[in-house]
This record gives structure tokens, C-alpha cells and sequence, in this order.
């Protein structure tokens, strides 16, 4: 049932992208009062565990009418409706997926009917008010109401963030544009200085960390998708550090550039310094077409690395006398990781990764060890059907995920909680997902999961931090209206 509904999602956002045929004759009735059904429609659509907002645009000329819809968060362009069936007070419509709308005007003018796609049917309301995609919403949690508020908006794919101080936060949109979101939520000039990114596949500037010696050196660290030359498809992800000061990056130098570059995709690209601030965990991906790369020792591809913060290996990483082997790498058989985040009390580190479909997992990456992909895994291929290369669940000496999602979330960034403003959250893991548009808050016992919360939101969620205020501060993953999104418990009702 799940995956149905979701293919009625795909098949809204897909058919954006679909051309439209020739549309059959319109039929309509004389219409005493075409107005009442001309301008522009919003309404939410409810999935199962989301909401979708839905834009309808209606126009009436030469006693034909035609009209576009349109889901915010995936198309800026409207995809135009067809077979227009229209009487005083009944209207009806089609997507060219197929899709098909019927509804009628209530008292109130709102346009109330169903969405049916296949066998699939889901009540829609839409009224003539224009929703704010930026207001606040409240959503509830088992330790209470919590409050949406838009923090920052019209970024464009934020991807990474950090804060300054107690005010300021730094934020990496995707394309490559690095800026300082002020206390009023308002968006700085992109800060001068930042590298030439790969934009393909997509890629681009990933990661913003500061030094844990911010405070004195002002230095920060970026992750990007580096081009082996200019006008190259060939990337990999690099980390640089830069001193900040006067909106500005100075004394740029990178520190490293994951071996080999190579077009594709599946980056990696989040970065956490340890509880120490000895060394630096950089996540890296499976570069999409690459698979087995990830079980090899002479490749960056689908490990996890560490170094010091001047770059320089440690001596005691674990390959670091293993002949052939690159000595940066810290575990490996990974697929995508694109969370990190250290436990408060263990200064663990944690990943999360995002897998096939099906097969999202959490792991706490140990040295020399070997997460499995593609060997073994909780997921399928995308479309069904098996990992070509994978036997299974289990294999000797490749490490089972502490925890996973199957069907995936689509997970991204996670963090753990830390803070006063949700006392019971002390500890949890908070990870993000992209395609279930939530946060998924983990309570953990030693290494176990022993409980999950999902806390539904309405945007793909692609990063999760924890301010100085106690605050969760989330990033949407959107082309147009890309958001800092801010958790807060919900205000008493005046
Ligand atoms: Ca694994």
C-alpha cells in the first residue's frame, strides 16, 4: 500500500517532466459564473506521512479551460491539466500521468473532491487562501507540541551548517556559495573565496566545520566536490581549511582530495571533528558505479577517513602499514554516509548512510572494519530486485548496522541531542530523512536502538544540528525556497 501511494508521488512529480499530448476536446457547459472556478487553488494533499502542498492555477478564455498544478518543494513550473469537465458548481480535471481530480465548490468556496490515481483515492480540499510555505506549524511528539518556525529562507540546496556563535549560523548551499545566516534569520552576501565545484550528478560545496580553535583562528573547514580539471566530469570530494574574517575566506589550503576522481555520484561529504579536536572524520560514498571500490583499500571510494586537522595522517590509523592500502582510511564497505555525529559521555562516533532502497543504515564506524557494501546489505536495487553483487543480509568479518530503515527514509544528516530545551531528547540521535520529509529521533541503550519517534515535517530534510540555544535546526532540500527549519517547544496558546 505504501509503495502505491508513493508511486502516486513519483507520478505527480514525475509527469512534471512529461510533455503534454494533445489534449482531448474540452467539455464544459455554458457557465452562468466562470470566475468562481478561475485563479489559483492551494490545499495540502495527504499522503500517509506527508503533506503535500498543491498549487492549482485554473484559467477560463473562449469558453475553454486549461490550467497547471504544481508541488512547490519539486518543480518551479507548473505541469499543465487536461480533460477539463466543468458545470456550475462541479469540476474536474487530469494530470497527463493520468491523475484524475473531481471535486465541487462547497459553501465556504472551497473546492473539496478526490485525487484518484489507479486504485488509489485521497481526499483534497483547496481553498483561495494562499498558504505561507514559511509559516510556523506545530507538530506533536510524545514529549509534547513542538513548533515549525522558518528560521532562514531562499537558500538554494543548503546542505551544511555550523554556528558561529550564539547568533550566527554558517550555511553551504550545493551550487557553491557559502553564507552567514545573522539572528534575524537574514541571508549574507556569499562569502568570497570558496572553491570551483563539480555541479554534476549533483555535487558541489557539501560540508561547513569550524576548527574546534574557531574561537582564536578563526578557521573553518569545507568539503567539495573537487574537478580533476577545469570543465572535467571527474570529482572527488576534498576538505580545505580557510580563516574567516571580513566576509571572506583567507589562506585557503587544502588538506585532502579523496583518490581516485572519477565521474558518477554518492559523495559522502559530511564532516565531524572528534570530542578532542585531535582528528577529523570526513564520510565518502561508493561514487555510484564504483561498487566493489568500496571493499578495496587503495581507493577512497566508500570508506570513512580520518586525519589531523593540518591534514597529516595518524599514526595510528588502521591501514596505515597495510601494504596498498591509503593510509587516511578509517573503515570502509560503505555505500553513502551522510551523517556523522559524536555521543555526548562515550565520544563515539556515529554514521549514518544512506543505502539502496531499503537498507538505510546507523552504524558506529571502528577502526579497520568493514560495513559490508556491496557485499552485504538490508536493501534492494531501486525498481526491486537484488544488489547484483550482494549475498545477502550477514557475512563473516563485514559488521551488521546498529540500526536500519527498510524501506529507507532516505536518510541524511543526524546529530545528537544535546540541550535544555527538550529535556527528555537528552542523548537521542536526531536523523533526517530526504524522502520521508521527517526526523527520525533514535533513543539509544549502549550501542542499541531500543526506541524510534518519527516527527513528521513537509520538506526533504537534509541536515540536523543542534544550537547553542538548545534549538533543533534543520535544512530543507529545495531548489527554490530552501529553508533553515527551527524545532522549539510550542508556546502556550494565548
Ligand atoms: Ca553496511
Amino acid at each position: 500500500m505504501k509503495n502505491t501511494l508513493f508511486g502516486l508521488l513519483l507520478a505527480l512529480t514525475l509527469s512534471s517532466f512529461q510533455t503534454l499530448a494533445d489534449s482531448p476536446p474540452v467539455t464544459s457547459t455554458e457557465l452562468t459564473e466562470p470566475a468562481q472556478f478561475t485563479g489559483a487553488w492551494y490545499g495540502y494533499i495527504t499522503m500517509p506521512n506527508t503533506e503535500l502542498l498543491l498549487i492549482v492555477t485554473l484559467e477560463h478564455s473562449d469558453n475553454h479551460w486549461s490550467g497547471t498544478f504544481m508541488l512547490p518543494s519539486q518543480s518551479a513550473t507548473g505541469t499543465p491539466l487536461e480533460n477539463f469537465s466543468v458545470s456550475d458548481n462541479q469540476l474536474a480535471f487530469s494530470t497527463p500521468s493520468g491523475s484524475r481530480f473531481e471535486g465541487q465548490l462547497d459553501d465556504n468556496q472551497r473546492l473539496q473532491g478526490t485525487f484518484t490515481q489507479g486504485t488509489v483515492q485521497r481526499a483534497v480540499n483547496l481553498g483561495r487562501e494562499v498558504i505561507d510555505p514559511n509559516a510556523t506549524f506545530t507538530l506533536t511528539s510524545r514529549w509534547g507540541n513542538i513548533d515549525v518556525e522558518t528560521f532562514a529562507s531562499g537558500l538554494v540546496r543548503p546542505w551544511g551548517l555550523d554556528f558561529l556563535d550564539n547568533d550566527r549560523i554558517l550555511v553551504t548551499e550545493l551550487p557553491g556559495r557559502l553564507r552567514i545566516v545573522e539572528a534575524d534569520g537574514s541571508l549574507g552576501a556569499p562569502i568570497a573565496g570558496v572553491p570551483a565545484v563539480n555541479q554534476i550528478n549533483p555535487a558541489g560545496l557539501f560540508d561547513v566545520v569550524l576548527a574546534p580553535d574557531f574561537a582564536t583562528s578563526q578557521r573553518i573547514y569545507l568539503s567539495w566536490a573537487k574537478p580533476d580539471a577545469a570543465g572535467s566530469n571527474a570529482a572527488s570530494t576534498s576538505i580545505a581549511h580557510a580563516r574567516l574574517a571580513d566576509g571572506a575566506l583567507h589562506d585557503f589550503t587544502e588538506i585532502f582530495s579523496a583518490y581516485p576522481k572519477v565521474p558518477g555520484w554518492h559523495y559522502g561529504g559530511r564532516m565531524v571533528f572528534s570530542a578532542d579536536g585531535q582528528y577529523l572524520f570526513l564520510g565518502l560514498g561508493d561514487r555510484g558505479d564504483q561498487l566493489m571500490q568500496s571493499q578495496e583499500l587503495g581507493s577512497h571510494t566508500g570508506t570513512l577517513i580520518r586525519i589531523h586537522p593540518d591534514g597529516s595522517v595518524p599514526a595510528d590509523n588502521p591501514f596505515i602499514h597495510t601494504a596498498g592500502a591509503l593510509p587516511e582510511i578509517y573503515s570502509y564497505g560503505h555505500r553513502n554516509i551522510q551523517g556523522l555525529g559524536i555521543q555526548p559521555g562515550t565520544n563515539r562516533l556515529w554514521a549514518t548512510e544512506h543505502g539502496p532502497q531499503g537498507g538505510d543504515e546507523v552504524n558506529t564506524p571502528e577502526p579497520g572494519k568493514n560495513y559490508g557494501w556491496p557485499i552485504i546489505t538490508h536493501g534492494e536495487e531501486y525498481g526491486g530486485g537484488e544488489i547484483p553483487l550482494a549475498v545477502g543480509f550477514k557475512k563473516e568479518g563485514m559488521e551488521q548496522p546498529v540500526w536500519h530503515w527498510t524501506p529507507s527514509i532516505g536518510v541524511s544528516g543526524m546529530t545528537f541531542y544535546q540541550g535544555e530545551s527538550f529535556p527528555a531528547w537528552q542523548g537521542n540521535i536526531l536523523a533526517v530523512g530526504l524522502r520521508d520529509r521527517n526526523v527520525a529521533r533514535l533513543e539509544i541503550d549502549g550501542d542499541r536502538v531500543i526506541h524510534q519517534e518519527n516527527l513528521q515535517l513537509k520538506d526533504r530534510i537534509r541536515e540536523v544540528k543542534v544550537g547553542p540555544d538548545g534549538f533543533v535546526y534543520l535544512l530543507t532540500d529545495e531548489q527554490g525556497n530552501g529553508k533553515i527549519l527551527r524545532l522549539r517547544p510550542a508556546q502556550p496558546q494565548g
